[in-house]
């Protein structure tokens, strides 16, 4: 057990610095008044039991953990589909950390129909040991894709990925309704934002009044 709380403390740290710095972006664009790409971020260290999991499947040794992308996960969700490539461009720009790949799985849904961008990166922790590289991947979706994503990821896990025939259609159909949402949002995009920004500006003048 110490042995994997060693292992995973630099994971947990990454984790812990990444939601402040990524949570951060979002508190810039709310301090400009202007529409955030970023609606919330999220984090976790993978859970034990799924590491082993994963590196039995894909066949990754035991002490080659640090080769799997997602022990530190993060991820961002947007409100609109453009949303998440200002998003890419954002981390593309930081230099506190270095892009090793990127997946798009929304040019190129997965055949579940799982849609979201992937940025797997480098992140160098300070340590008292030194600095220590570890990998990290950052999700970058819509809520929509989120949506479809969070409950086709529980079904999975009480299906173990051996879906019945109908379930496996409905998540489908379901996937496609997501699609189509994300594409309705788009259309009335500017209308949403305007009143999201009414709806701030409102805040802030109430604020302002009760100081
Ligand atoms: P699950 O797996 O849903 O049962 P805070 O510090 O309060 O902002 P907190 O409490 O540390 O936040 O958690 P946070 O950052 O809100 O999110 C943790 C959640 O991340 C998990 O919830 C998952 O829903 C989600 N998550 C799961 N897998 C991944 C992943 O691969 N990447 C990313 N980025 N997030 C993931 P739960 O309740 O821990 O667990
Ligand atoms: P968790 O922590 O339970 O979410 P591959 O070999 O391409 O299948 P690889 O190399 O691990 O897989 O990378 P990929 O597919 O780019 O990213 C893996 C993560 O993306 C998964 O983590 C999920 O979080 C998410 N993901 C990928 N495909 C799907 C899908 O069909 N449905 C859902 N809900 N999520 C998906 P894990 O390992 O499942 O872990």
């Amino acid at each position: 057990m110490k042995h994997w709380d060693m292992f995973l403390a630099p994971y947990k740290q990454a984790v812990e610095e990444l939601k402040v710095k990524l949570k951060g972006m979002r508190s810039q664009f709310e301090l400009n008044s202007t529409h955030s790409p970023i609606e919330f971020v999220t984090g976790r260290v993978k859970p034990i039991a799924s590491i082993l999991d994963k590196a039995n499947q894909k066949g990754i040794p035991l002490d080659r953990l640090d080769e799997m992308q997602d022990i530190a996960g993060l991820r961002m969700m947007c409100q609109f589909v453009d949303d998440i490539m200002r998003v890419v461009e954002l981390l593309r720009n930081r230099n506190d950390f270095e892009i090793v790949e990127e997946k798009d799985y929304i040019s190129h849904k997965k055949a579940s129909g799982y849609r979201s961008y992937h940025v797997v990166i480098r992140y160098p922790v300070q340590t008292i040991e030194g600095e220590k590289r570890i990998l990290a991947e950052i999700q970058i979706r819509t809520l929509a894709m989120n949506f479809w994503a969070t409950i086709e990821h529980s079904l999975n896990y009480k299906y173990k990925g051996q879906f019945p025939e109908d379930i496996r259609i409905r998540l489908q159909r379901a996937a496609e309704a997501a699609f189509l949402l994300d594409e309705e949002m788009s259309q009335i995009r500017g209308e949403i934002q305007e009143a999201q920004a009414f709806f701030t500006r409102k805040k802030e003048m109430q604020q302002d009044g009760d100081m």
